[in-house]
């Protein structure tokens, strides 16, 4: 059974299911855009790759990848095939990204803050409340301080193709409505691992708890966490609302996907499929931004009618969660580095 296959079934499955839990899985997405550019009618050889995400089928992440894989197959004439691998099926992000290292997986998508352990500068990402507007967070991941970020990895056994957006992170949790930092106090939080994402987090009073994505529902599930924190798109497309009664829109980090390639599969493309797969790679992060867009505010009005109780937070109420976690800054401004901190300061607010 290929796996498109059986992302299909899961897709009819999920449909089905979420059907008869009374919520749609996406909204009405654009078509991606045509596929175009030169088609690679000369054979330099086939290759099919194994791709492992984190997310569901109904997700931008999965939507943007199965695009991905269509341009790589279309512009080789169907020499280069993708066969994608969702829901931490294959692993979760470090386990995947160790896949690339060693060549057991050719690509995956993980959010930065795993990342960190490769690249530093990433943890950029991780202050709390430093990308305004999603134009900003763009303009930001579009920056020559990104690409540069993005060529930090080399060397690492890992390809860092594009950034694209995972989006800004929401708080959900199952004891209380959390409108203020005092109503943070005493949750059992999940976060990424990373340890950016701890320090917000205990600078919130909360007790914040590592874990990997894949973990979580049934964390959740069992009282092991009383909540977790994500774009309403994954909330709603990991169906978290089943196990969660309260979100707060807190908007407190924009974090982006990235797009990976083991450097063992890059390093045996011909120079003209690398091309292929750089430009597909920009191509389908462009795409997933734009079905990220599209899925915010519908997802959270999806998780509102399923019953979640949504609280959206005014500026006075963001405001106390911003001074709250100002001490983030001043632990890890300087770790990151003040320069780099700044510079990406600049172009967010140059392009909010
Ligand atoms: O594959 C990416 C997912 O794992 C992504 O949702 C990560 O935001 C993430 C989280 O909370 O771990």
């Amino acid at each position: 059974m290929t796996s498109i296959w059986r992302s299909t079934l899961t897709l009819a499955g999920a449909a089905t299911l979420s059907f008869g839990v009374a919520h749609a899985q996406q909204p009405d997405l654009s078509d991606p855009p045509p596929i175009e550019g030169e088609v690679i009618s000369e054979d330099l050889g086939s290759h099919t790759l194994r791709m492992g995400i984190g997310l569901a089928e109904t997700s931008p992440q999965y939507l943007s990848s199965k695009y991905f894989a269509e341009i790589l197959n279309e512009r080789t004439e169907g020499r280069i095939t993708v066969n994608i691998f969702p829901n931490s099926q294959l692993g979760d992000d470090v386990q995947m990204m160790e896949m690339l290292q060693t060549g057991s997986l050719d690509l995956t998508y993980p959010s930065s803050s795993p990342a960190t352990t490769y690249v530093p500068e990433l943890r950029v990402f991780d202050l709390p409340f430093l990308l305004p507007t999603r134009d900003a967070a763009v303009a930001v991941m579009q920056s020559d301080a990104a690409q540069e970020m993005l060529d930090g990895f080399e060397g690492t056994g890992i390809k860092a193709l594009a950034f694209s957006e995972n989006g800004f992170r929401q708080l959900t949790n199952s004891e209380r409505e959390v409108s203020s930092p005092d109503d943070v106090e005493g949750l059992t939080i999940r976060t990424m691992e990373n340890q950016v994402q701890l320090s917000i987090w205990e600078a919130l009073g909360a007790n914040p708890t590592p874990m990997a994505f894949g973990e979580v529902f049934s964390a959740m599930e069992q009282g092991v966490i009383d909540g977790q924190e994500n774009p309403w798109s994954t909330i709603l497309t990991s169906n978290f609302n089943e196990v969660q009664d309260y979100g707060s829109e807190t908007r407190h980090v924009y974090t982006p996907f990235i797009l990976m390639m083991s450097e063992r599969s890059w390093e045996r493309l011909d120079p003209q499929y690398q091309e292929l797969v750089q430009d597909a790679a920009r191509k389908s992060a462009e795409y997933e931004i734009q079905l990220a867009s599209e899925y915010d505010n519908w997802a959270r009005e999806q998780l509102a009618e399923t019953g979640m109780e949504i609280t959206r937070l005014d500026d006075d109420q963001i405001a106390a969660f911003q001074d709250a976690v100002e001490s983030v800054y001043d632990e890890w401004a300087p770790e990151i580095g003040e320069d780099l901190v700044e510079s990406i300061r600049q172009i967010a607010s140059e392009n909010q």
